[in-house]
């Protein structure tokens, strides 16, 4: 590992293939974790509950006779809300207010329209019947993913959203489950790894089976998903946590260099970079990260993290800092200067951004309201945050009138003919008028 932090400047000959090495990111798939996934997906289901029954068993070391003792009922959930500390509580249900009256916004309407021969054309969104919701258990047991997860669901209408969350040894976390009070999680399994992907997809004699997985997960869980996609629906795979600041300079180097731990303390791979054009900003966040970085509970992680991914980059001006970035299209892209509006036109892909110097990323992972489920590893240049669209589907709508399957009758058979498929062309002609 470097024992400074990356040094980057968009002058240097060599800018392009240093940006891609500092970019690059190992994401070669793993044959013994793809057969061991492969197993258990056909071990569960073919064995429904006895499978999982099983893998629960040998991965977590919680044994236990029925399926349905590892079935937490709403009162289990009730009772962890009130057992949280209270602070907790009001902060959660704070949060949670605030990530339903965003996503309220983002629900899709049906619409139908008429043409000139009254035919009706439009579109019907329907939300899915099921969603099930992974969620670590462990040190990566994030309630605000249960909000962020759950609630869009929720909002789109989803009868009924399972919740899967292992507990390994038994250990549950009730702010987890308190989040899923809230949130209105209708089932949760204390079911794990890709056993409990497995019984979510093809389900089993208790686990309902789902239409589409969402959440975050191990490689196992990972690789389940992937495995499963097709079967049912499936949200985005996340790689690690990026944040990428642009400074003027104008900034406390100490806010910028906790900002940028924010997403370093993740996990040893997430990636945090500081683009500017004032050199001696550089410094002095690299002088704030040397001084904070001892007084900080995660600082291996962070230290890994910073050292092995980050980087702090020299550009020329605001212009060119909004190239690169878009050039990374990072997770979070923190805009730390005056004027972020006259910034946006420039900025093309990011998953969020986080508007001037008193946005801290960090505020959107908790509170500000809008999804934490970024595109991560520059997958926002065609991706979208996690949403209420997510969790709907469209169905088209056509209605034709007598006059209209007369005309559009014809232009169809044309084309029916001319693709040498005769069904097609009679079934519309019987509705032409001659
Ligand atoms: N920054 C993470 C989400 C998170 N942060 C959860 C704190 N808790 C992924 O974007
Ligand atoms: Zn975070």
């Amino acid at each position: 590992m470097n024992d400074k932090i990356t040094r980057l400047n968009t002058t240097q000959g060599d800018f392009d293939s240093a940006l891609a090495k500092l970019l690059a990111w190992d994401d070669s798939v793993d044959h013994q974790v793809n057969e061991s996934v492969r197993h258990i997906l056909r071990d569960v289901k073919t064995r429904g509950d006895a499978a999982v029954l099983e893998f629960t068993e040998k991965f977590d070391r919680l044994k236990v006779g029925s399926m349905a003792e590892l079935e937490m009922g709403q009162e289990r959930l009730q009772e962890a809300l009130e057992r949280i500390p209270q602070d907790q509580r009001v902060a959660l249900e704070k949060a949670a207010e605030r990530v339903r009256g965003y996503h309220e916004r983002q629900n899709q309407k049906s619409w139908q329209y008429q043409d000139e021969d009254g035919t009706i054309l439009g579109q019907k969104v329907t939300p899915l019947d099921r969603a099930g919701l992974y969620v670590p258990g462990g040190k990566a047991a994030y309630p605000s993913s249960v909000l962020m997860n759950a609630i869009p669901a929720k909002v789109a209408g989803v009868a009924e959203v399972i919740m899967v969350v292992p507990t390994p040894d038994g250990v549950v976390n009730d702010m987890v489950l308190a989040a899923a009070a809230i949130a209105g999680v209708d089932r949760v399994f204390t079911i794990g790894g890709a056993q409990a992907v497995a019984a979510l997809a093809y389900g089993t004699e208790t686990v309902p089976s789902v239409d589409k997985i969402v959440g975050p997960g191990n490689i196992f869980v990972a690789t389940a998903k992937r495995e499963v996609f097709g079967v049912v629906g499936i949200d985005m795979i996340a790689g690690p946590s990026e944040i990428l600041v642009i400074c003027d300079g104008k900034t406390d180097p100490d806010w910028i260099a906790m900002d940028l731990f924010s997403q370093a303390e993740h996990d040893e791979q997430a990636q945090s970079i500081l683009v500017s054009s004032d050199a001696d900003f550089l410094d002095a966040v690299e002088a704030s990260i040397n001084k904070l970085l001892p007084t900080m509970e995660r600082e291996d992680i962070i230290r890994t993290s910073m050292l092995g991914r980050g980087a702090l980059i020299k550009v020329a001006d605001l212009k060119e800092a909004a190239e690169v970035s878009n050039r990374i299209a990072p997770e979070h892209l923190e805009l730390s200067v005056e004027d972020p509006q006259a910034m946006l036109d420039d900025i093309r892909h990011a998953g969020a951004i986080f508007m001037g110097r008193y946005t801290a990323e960090a505020l959107g992972d908790y509170c500000a309201g809008p999804n934490h489920v970024l595109p991560t590893s520059g997958t926002a240049r065609f991706s979208s945050p996690l949403g209420v669209y997510d969790f709907q589907k469209r169905s088209s709508l056509i209605g034709f009138t007598p006059e209209g399957a007369d005309r559009m009758g014809r232009v169809a058979s044309v084309l029916a003919r001319g693709e040498g498929l005769t069904a097609h062309a009679r079934s519309a002609e019987y509705r032409i008028k001659d």
